[in-house]
């Protein structure tokens, strides 16, 4: 047995005494959220003991430490990760099945701290699980927003927003933390203040408005180790609560300011993904969080070290995209206004210290802050800039005489606007893409200039993801299965997956593969029929596609695709046709109009084919509700067949993509982000690819030359689909509902180009993959052999190659032991 500090009896008892100290409450009177919060808590003790061993080996080793700084952490929920990870899931299963209960009921009481939109937060909560499973010292610093990501609630077919207020009955996983809070300055005007001491200029920020930040510490815990590390996310809190002496001396205003900044601040996760709004409370939560977390990061610094220039040998900050750039200059005022640098002996430590990671090349993404808007907010910080770019202009007339378009493309502040994209990259030292094909396209073409001048920077970093969620979590039937064949290495060394391709031609285990996803179907479709009310069968092909809505992401091509099936079986029903299940999950930011719109069209599709007896339920369409971390894990364990369909650049890596095919689905996909990766270790004959290139998609962009309408003119298919668009076909008569999207894909006026995405260009390629996909599932040993290599071929994209990588390129950071 693993040595997990897990005793059944003890841990009963513990639950015992919880309920009774949190409600006075037998166990047996207790409601099953109550128990969540009594396991919860016993299971913390445990995690707290090992949480206090990591920190006094910390204490002891003084490794370098990695702080991950990110707007968002997607983490799911935590009760089973925690036991998964303490090797504790069986026990505690099985304890609870004595008293009385059953532990994935008791899982479901938690709610998922929904703190991120996609693929950027969950990727920041991979990373984390990673960090300490691999011994790596590392703080994920973040906010704690009261509302985390809406929850979805599907009415008439429309997404409509509900609140998210994840901390309404207490989350027994986090730990206030007080006695580190600290002060965050906003507004004011900067005063140079001249010390005759030193012969310096000193300057002072004045006028301010304080906001208290309060850190709350969630425990990582790493996989069968004793390692836990911390999240830390911080909360915002009126001073004028702490400071009475600001009535005293009659600044009520000021006080009832300071209460009303500090309210707001943590309410709410902005819902955009791949998208800038711009809002000021978004300014003012970067800069709250990142000061708090910068100003922690150098307090504990200087606890057990004597001199500030030894920083970049003992800590990175990694800049989660953009969103944390303000970190640059917060770290160049903290040295220069409070340590005394001088700008060059700060510039240097800061430019050793700070990394960014883009996440995107999509333009509507890039940060771009109004100057009026940033310098009002955060004049010192502004000031710093300015210097900053003043010097990097400089820096590039230097290597570039008299060449001002370098200036305009390249400045920090140019236009009116500070960007942040340029701060991040020439305040760090390190600049890495998220796949092979993303960082070639930053290096040629949207970060070209950077790349030119500071080639060295530049890496890539192939995003990855937990096993210990997306398969020992998330399909324990798999995960057994995968054990029994080639043992339990892989749940820390991924790359062990291969081993299995032995059994790639081996029929027993190609039906026992087949069977374990057959009941993962059971398993969805059970859900499916409980929350959608739709009756799936588990015998069809579960054909996937979840992830955020987006256009470039194309549900669109998809449920297009769907309508042109259903034109085939209707005219055709005589036809051949397998089965097919298409499950589609997703939100859409809350005020992405035609994204929306795009979730009514799938679920008034899935109305009109679901309800045909006709067609012999040869076509079903299911939109699942509040698509989550909760409920992916379920759907990926149950897929067939993985949607990845972006136009092809646009993706810069999925992940969902790695989680499918982890758990043998095969990827329809175009050639975009990982994909190309996941084909590359697959073998193109386990994938079905399709579509234009990256290049092509590219070149159309720089030279254009794309026309939709030929297709629509030429292709009887698909104009009789985009026909079904606006002569209601799927709006009872309404000839105006979908209209938006028909213009989006045929008419200039809509947009700058019509069919922005490409979608009728690649419609057909995509609709002859689709055919093949069917083909191939018809042969049951040929399928199953493809899914098994899916799943052995998926060792690559674990998270632990990925932030191994990082370590090694870019952190440098030690490996940690506990002693025992
Ligand atoms: N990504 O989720 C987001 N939000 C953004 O604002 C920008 C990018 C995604 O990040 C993932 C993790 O790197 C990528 O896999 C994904 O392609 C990208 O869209």
């Amino acid at each position: 047995m693993l040595d997990n500090n897990f005793k059944k009896e003890e841990f009963k008892k513990s639950v015992r005494e919880n309920v009774k100290m949190l409600y006075r409450k037998t166990i047996e009177e207790a409601s099953q959220e109550q128990i969540f919060q009594a396991v919860s808590l016993a299971v913390k003790d445990v995690i707290i003991d090992n949480w206090l061993l990591t920190q006094k080996q910390y204490e002891k080793d003084d490794p370098k430490i990695v702080y991950y700084l990110s707007m968002e952490f997607l983490m799911g929920r935590a009760l089973g990760n925690n036991l998964i990870n303490l090797c504790a899931y069986n026990e505690v299963k099985e304890a609870l099945e004595e008293l009385g209960f059953d532990l994935n009921v008791i899982e479901d009481q938690e709610p998922d701290p929904a703190l991120g939109n996609g693929g950027l937060g969950r990727l920041a909560a991979c990373f984390l699980d990673s960090l300490a499973t691999l011994g790596y010292c590392a703080y994920g610093c973040g906010i704690r927003y009261h509302y985390g990501l809406f929850k979805q609630k599907i009415e008439n077919g429309f997404q409509v927003e509900v609140p998210d207020n994840w901390l309404k009955d207490g989350y027994p996983f986090e730990l206030r933390r007080p006695e580190y809070a600290k002060e965050v300055k906003f507004g004011g005007y900067v005063k140079v203040v001249y010390d005759p001491a030193t012969g310096r200029n000193n300057f002072v920020q004045e006028g301010y408005q304080s906001v208290l930040a309060i850190p709350y510490d969630m425990p990582i815990v790493g996989y069968n180790n004793k390692i836990v590390n911390t999240l830390r996310i911080w909360d915002a809190q009126a001073i004028s609560e702490f400071q009475l002496d600001l009535f005293d001396k009659g600044d009520y205003r000021k006080a009832v300011e300071q209460e009303n900044l500090a309210k707001n601040i943590c309410d709410v996760l902005y819902p955009n993904d791949n998208h800038y709004a711009g809002k000021e409370l978004r300014l003012k939560q970067q800069y709250f969080f990142i000061s708090a977390s910068i100003q922690a990061a150098i307090e504990k610094f200087k606890k057990s070290h004597s001199d500030l220039h030894d920083l970049p040998k003992k800590v990175t900050f990694q800049l989660n995209d953009t969103h944390p750039t303000m970190t640059v200059a917060e770290l160049m005022r903290i040295l220069l206004d409070e340590e005394g640098m001088t700008w060059e002996e700060a510039w240097e430590i800061t430019t050793h210290t700070c990394a960014y990671t883009n996440h995107t090349i999509m333009a509507e993404a890039l940060e771009k802050w109004p100057i009026e808007l940033f310098s009002k907010l955060l004049p010192r910080i502004y000031q710093i800039i300015e210097e900053i770019n003043r010097r990097f202009i400089q820096e590039i007339n230097n290597k570039y005489p008299g060449n001002q378009e370098k200036v305009r493309k390249m400045a920090i502040i140019y236009d009116g606007q500070v960007k942040m994209a340029h701060l991040a990259i020439a305040g760090g030292y390190s600049v890495n893409g998220v796949a092979r094909l993303h960082t070639e396209i930053l290096k040629k073409q949207e970060l070209k200039d950077f790349y030119e001048m500071y080639p060295d920077k530049f890496n890539n970093k192939t995003n990855g993801i937990t096993q210990r969620r997306f398969l020992l979590h998330g399909n324990p039937l798999l995960a057994d299965w995968v054990t029994d064949h080639i043992g339990d290495g892989w749940v820390t060394d991924l790359s062990q997956l291969s081993k299995l391709k032995v059994y790639a031609d081996d029929k027993r285990a190609q039906q026992e593969f087949m069977n374990i996803k057959y009941q993962n179907k059971v398993r969805l479709a059970k859900y499916i029929l409980e929350h959608n009310g739709i009756e799936v069968d588990p015998r069809s092909i579960f054909d996937v596609q979840v992830k955020r809505l987006h256009e470039y992401k194309r549900q669109l091509m998809n449920i297009l695709h769907v309508m042109y099936l259903y034109n085939q079986i209707k005219e055709h029903p005589e036809m051949d046709f397998y089965p097919r299940t298409f499950i589609f999950g997703a939100k859409a930011a809350a005020g992405y109009v035609r994204a929306k719109l795009t979730i009514k069209l799938i679920n008034a599709v899935a109305d009109v084919v679901n309800n045909d007896k006709s067609i012999n339920g040869k076509l079903k369409v299911v939109f699942i509700e509040n698509y989550r971390v909760s409920n992916a894990e379920m759907i990926f364990a149950a897929a067939d067949v993985s949607e990845q369909i972006s136009t092809a650049s646009k993706e810069a890596s999925g992940t969902g993509n790695m989680k499918f095919m982890l758990n043998g689905a095969v990827t329809i996909g175009t050639m975009d982000g990982a994909n190309v990766e996941i084909v590359e270790e697959v073998g193109e004959e386990n994938a079905f690819i399709f579509g234009l290139s990256s290049d092509e998609v590219i070149n159309y962009e720089n030279h254009g030359g794309y026309d939709p309408m030929q297709y629509f003119n030429n292709d009887p298919d698909i104009r009789n689909v985009l026909m079904q668009l606006i002569n209601g076909t799927y709006s009872n008569g309404d000839f105006e509902l979908f209209r938006d999207i028909y213009d989006s894909l045929l008419n200039t006026k809509s947009s700058d180009r019509a069919d922005t995405y490409f979608i009728l260009a690649d419609f057909k390629a995509y609709a002859e993959a689709q055919k093949r996909v069917e083909e191939a599932y018809k042969d049951e040993a040929g399928w199953a052999k493809k899914a098994l290599l899916n799943t052995a071929c998926s060792g690559k994209f674990t998270s632990d190659r990925t932030i191994q990588q990082y370590v090694d390129e870019i952190w440098h950071l030690d490996k940690v032991t506990i002693d025992k």
